[in-house]
């Protein structure tokens, strides 16, 4: 968990550089600072169980197991990317690891989790599906519509809600009314919080939620309390919409990596010169996999029409 976290890190550290050189087209939303999150929960998921992300989403698809040289080829529009350099950073499906989507429209994707976790029900097929989603989706009627089915089906499907507290400016609690886990509830799907910067805690919460949600119990719903460090997209660099000294607090005293970290070499699991080699093996097959990335060929012009239906 301390490498893939790592992983995340690197890879968004990478992003950042590549967008300000001018080296890749679209946009970027850095997931630096809420890694705990996706790993935790991933680590508590089997490889063909399915995920669905957002315009946040890197940090989901790493965690669940794609590579960090087919994801950068997919940031640079190159036809070794995921989806053949047609996606871009907003939309990285995945498969063959169980990614069904990310999804650029917020809680666009709650629908084609529910979905999914319908067909395993319907095959029987015992895979779970789970729904990665910021706060700011809590005011999309499609999750209300689909936690009712969830509820009166039974599916297998866990809505995770990462509350970083900003949708893009706006603090969450100027859009959102009432408690949070208060609206799951009133469809009956159990619901709880976790410190979402402890990736122990994530994981233990995630291992038994999935382990209930499998066993045949139904939808779940898990808020996770975490926070952005970057601006809500990479061109977001002045965030005045937020105090210097909230951020501050969040990286010293919360950061995912430093707290597993820590903890890690008080259990006397691990070493400084232990952490340090993972650090540099991450750093090495973060560059390699850049370096893949900028010597990958475009797509032909014959594919532009290819996979077009509107
Ligand atoms: C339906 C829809 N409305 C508005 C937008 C523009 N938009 C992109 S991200 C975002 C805020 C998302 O906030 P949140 O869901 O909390 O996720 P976070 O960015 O904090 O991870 C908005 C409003 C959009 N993409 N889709």
């Amino acid at each position: 968990m301390y490498r893939r976290m790592l992983t995340i890190r690197l890879f968004e550290e990478q992003v950042n550089d590549l967008y300000t050189r001018a080296l890749m087209p679209g946009l970027a939303h850095l997931y630096i600072g809420e890694e705990a999150v996706a790993v935790g929960i991933c680590s508590a998921l089997e490889r063909d169980d399915y995920i669905t992300s957002t315009h946040r989403g890197h940090g989901h698809c790493l965690a669940k197991g794609a590579a960090p040289g087919r994801m950068f080829a997919e940031l640079l529009g190159k036809e070794a990317g995921y989806c053949r350099g047609k996606g871009g950073s907003m939309h990285i499906a995945d498969p063959a690891s169980g990614n069904l989507g990310a999804n650029a429209i917020v809680g666009g994707s709650t629908g084609i989790a529910t979905g999914a976790a319908f067909s395993a029900k319907y095959l029987g097929t015992k895979h779970i599906a789970v729904c990665f989603f910021g706060e700011g989706a809590l005011g999309q009627g499609l999750l209300y519509e689909v936690m009712n089915m969830a509820r009166l089906w039974n599916l297998p499907v866990i809505y995770v809600c990462e509350n970083n507290l900003y949708n893009e400016y706006t603090h969450f609690s100027e859009t959102t009314a009432g408690d949070i886990l208060a609206r799951p509830a009133a469809f009956g799907i159990p619901a709880e919080s976790v410190d979402g910067q402890d990736v122990r805690a994530v994981y233990a919460t995630s291992r038994r939620i999935v382990d209930q949600v499998r066993s045949g119990k139904g939808p779940a719903f898990l808020l996770c309390n975490t926070y952005r460090y970057r601006g809500h997209h990479v061109g977001d660099v002045s965030r005045g919409y937020r105090a210097k000294q909230e951020e501050q607090r969040w990286m010293t005293e919360r950061d995912p990596i430093k707290l597993l970290g820590e903890w890690t070499i008080g259990q006397k699991l691990a070493d400084h010169d232990q952490l340090d080699a993972i650090h540099s093996r991450v750093k090495t097959e973060i560059d390699a996999a850049v370096e893949f990335a900028m010597q990958a060929p475009f797509p032909g012009a014959d594919q532009a029409q290819e996979d077009v239906y509107a």
